[in-house]
């Protein structure tokens, strides 16, 4: 129910209409998926095809993106210091995170008219700290809420793989990288399980944003197919422009 005027009490779903941050002109695509879905290579060929057709590209990824987010990022991901952080905290520091990309990065770029690749957005914090870390996902969605307020993905992409073959590509990363240790990446096999469900779970309830790719194939086959949900939202949007 909307808040009364006059009222001291407003909620982070009262208060979202309001985060509009001006006029947004670009386009806002999140790429999602587990590790080793094969994400980064798809988001570098996408945003080179953008940029030879012409197209202003913005390529972020989260947490991170910005020198705050960086130094989040590290402190979630690598920092000696980080074993015993709570699942509460994780969510925070991500939404942090997230808070401070919108604001200085893509809010600008939007409104300027890019188009900003995002490698994960919110929907990984309904996935990893909802349903992988259990987190109440009305909690979670409130904070998420207050993060990004109305600037959200006009498409969204979540790259599937068999957790078979993420978990081998994964360990195959970490054995030639032994020294790049990642918190998040040690949680046990269940966990990612239940973070695949969770990317199903929001697949099925916003089927017109969210699409399941099927990333098994070749980097081409994968491409073309990311490119049939991109390629229509491109139909009337100005190429060629200067914006950022
Ligand atoms: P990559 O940039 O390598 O995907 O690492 C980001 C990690 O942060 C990834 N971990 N794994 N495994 C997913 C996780 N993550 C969250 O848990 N919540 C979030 O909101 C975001 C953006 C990422």
């Amino acid at each position: 129910m909307p808040a009364k005027a006059g009222t001291p009490y407003l909620d982070a779903r009262d208060r979202a209409p309001r985060d509009r941050g001006g006029p947004m002109n670009g386009l806002l695509i999140s790429f999602e998926g587990a590790e080793g879905c094969g994400k980064s290579t798809q988001i570098s060929t996408l945003a080179a095809r953008l940029r030879a057709g012409g197209r202003v590209v913005h390529l972020l990824r989260e947490p991170g993106g910005t020198p705050i987010g960086e130094e989040i990022r590290h402190t979630l991901k690598h920092s000696t210091e980080n074993q015993a952080m709570t699942a509460e905290a994780e969510l925070l520091l991500m939404n942090a995170s997230r808070a401070q990309l919108v604001r200085e990065i893509i809010r600008p770029a939007l409104a300027a008219g890019g188009i900003v690749l995002c490698d994960r957005f919110f929907d990984s914090t309904i996935a990893y700290q909802g349903y992988g870390r259990g987190l109440d996902l009305g909690m979670v969605q409130a904070v998420v809420d207050f993060a990004v307020g109305s600037t959200r993905p006009v498409l969204t992409l979540i790259l599937q793989v068999p957790s078979e073959v993420s978990r081998a590509r994964l360990e195959s990363r970490q054995a030639t990288l032994p020294f790049m240790r990642d918190r998040i990446e040690e949680a046990e096999p269940e966990f990612f399980e239940r973070v695949n469900n969770g990317y199903r779970a929001i697949a099925a309830a916003e089927p017109e944003r969210v699409r399941i790719v099927d990333a098994e194939g070749s980097v081409e086959s994968v491409q073309a197919e990311i490119w049939r949900h991109v390629g229509p939202l491109l139909a009337g949007f100005p190429s060629g422009n200067t914006a950022l």
